[in-house]
């Protein structure tokens, strides 16, 4: 670790100015703002769980991290479905999500993985990662998915609808796919009626007018509010304004747990391919800063963190999970491993208190931070 590199000692304000990733400069604000360099690993068993967890503990984080398919009842609709919940309780509350999805593939099957299926993780998670192990080129594809999907939503789809008598054209039999890909059912297209006028149950009808929806794209400014919920519903955080649009990748360098079989040079490999793209990638998953030259910015999370049971002093042992957990202390990740951001996961979702406990250590974590800065 290099811990002469400038970054360690300045202060979060500052790196924001440096950043060049806009989602970057966005949470090194937010840090500031909510005095918070925590992240909460919401590994429940539950959307129900899940979205209570991040309305209690909501104020005290700035990240929530989330392992979508471990959530029994997670609903997949984009609309009103549990990421879309997410997101308006990020915006409540002041926080990024980030889904650990840890991408790892061929191109072409990680920018499908990212974008479409069944969770559309691009829709709702402002931040995902990726193991490198498939090659550099997976980050590339992963990138170009983010920038085409960040030009698609920035235009909005405009909805028109007229009312009128139909005309031949409007029973063509070319069946146009929606916008998203999706096969539309020929009614959909076609105000309840068969391209042959007939109705569902086959009935020829007596059409003496039909309604057409039309719908096209215009640009909207972003940021922008949800189109997801109904905006009067929606309570913002206030002091910053809402996230830019733009989606961020975290490089998984290192890991937390015990005989992890990342090298040095996978995690050298990290970082050459962060450098190539940093209008993406916003940083690192791994145990220590890896900012070694000097224009490096890279934002480090840092998860296998906790806090020795209350009253035992902020630096007591903290024993691992038996499963090949290992932890450290947020004073030792952040003031001797030069990381920005602690990720805790059991420490508080098992806690009897978790929105305390999320204080707790959201106080510890900052006292960390500005120790490290000289503050
Ligand atoms: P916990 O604090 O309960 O041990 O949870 C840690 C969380 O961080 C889990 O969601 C795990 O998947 C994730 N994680 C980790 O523990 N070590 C790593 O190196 C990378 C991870 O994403």
């Amino acid at each position: 670790m290099s811990t002469r590199h400038p970054t360690l000692a300045t202060p979060f304000a500052e790196r924001a100015n440096q950043a060049t990733h806009p989602l970057t400069n966005y949470l090194f604000r937010l840090m500031e703002l909510k005095r918070s360099n925590l992240c909460l690993s919401a590994d429940v068993q539950s959307a129900r769980q899940l979205l209570d967890l991040a309305e209690k503990a909501g104020p005290a984080i700035v990240v929530f991290k989330t392992h979508y398919d471990l959530i029994s009842g997670w609903d997949y609709n984009p609309q009103i479905g549990t990421g879309a919940k997410l997101a308006v309780l990020a915006r409540k509350h002041g926080f990024l999500i980030f889904e650990d999805r840890k991408f790892v593939d061929i191109g072409k099957t990680v920018q499908m993985q990212y974008t479409a299926g069944t969770a559309r993780i691009i829709e709702w998670a402002h931040i995902t990662n990726a193991n490198i192990d498939a090659g550099k080129d997976m980050v590339r594809a992963l990138a170009e998915a983010a920038a085409k999907w960040k030009e698609r939503i920035n235009y909005e789809v405009k909805t028109s609808v007229t009312v009128g008598t139909p005309v031949s054209e409007h029973f063509d039999d070319a069946e146009e796919p929606s916008e998203d890909g999706r096969r539309l059912d020929p009614r959909e297209q076609n105000g309840g009626f068969y391209r042959d006028g007939r109705d569902a149950d086959g009935r020829k009808g007596s059409i003496v007018s039909i309604t057409t929806v039309t719908q096209s794209f215009e640009p909207v400014d972003s940021p922008r509010l949800s189109k997801n919920m109904t905006e009067g519903d929606e309570v913002l955080f206030p002091g910053i304004e809402e996230p830019p649009s733009d989606r961020g990748l975290l490089l998984l360098a290192q890991m937390s747990s015990r005989g992890c079989l990342m090298t040095k040079e996978y995690t050298q490999a990290c970082v050459e391919v962060a450098r190539e793209h940093k209008s993406f990638v916003m940083g690192f998953v791994s145990q220590e800063s890896l900012n070694t030259e000097p224009e490096d910015n890279f934002i480090h999370m840092t998860p296998g963190c906790k806090l020795p049971p209350q009253g035992e002093g902020e630096n007591g042992h903290v024993e691992g999970d038996g499963l090949g957990q290992q932890y450290n202390t947020p004073s030792k990740l952040i003031n001797v491993c030069g990381v920005d951001i602690v990720i805790v996961g059991r420490g508080i979702t098992t806690a009897m208190d978790p929105q305390k406990e999320a204080e707790r250590y959201q106080r510890e974590a900052w006292r960390a931070y500005l120790r490290r800065v000289g503050q």
